[in-house]
């Protein structure tokens, strides 16, 4: 697996985005319900509040809300290693996990 091009495109992702959006915010490499439970402590507030923290703004619009709802939805129950960046979910993520 190493050494293709879809990994090679996965890296370069990293460099062009400053932080790529990681559903697993507790960093227990699954997405699940204890990440459910942090996302919605948070939801709804948005850039400047005191609590918001740039990780759970999946979409990066500057507010945790319904659209970064979907992306964990699209997330949950996966492992670490299944998850895929949205930007580049569909040169990467073809194999059927996204759209
Ligand atoms: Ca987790
Ligand atoms: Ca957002």
């Amino acid at each position: 697996m190493f050494g293709d091009s879809t990994v090679l495109l996965w890296d370069m992702s990293l460099y062009i985005t400053p932080q790529t959006p990681n559903p697993d915010f507790n960093g227990d490499s699954t997405v699940d319900f204890s990440d459910f439970l942090l996302f919605t402590s948070l939801f709804g507030l948005s850039r400047g509040d005191e609590q918001y923290d740039a990780k759970y703004d999946l979409d990066g619009d500057g507010t945790i809300g319904f659209g970064d709802f979907l992306i964990f939805g699209r997330s949950f129950g996966k492992k670490d290693n299944e998850l895929c960046p949205p930007v580049t979910s569909k040169t990467v993520c073809s194999i059927g996990l996204y759209p």
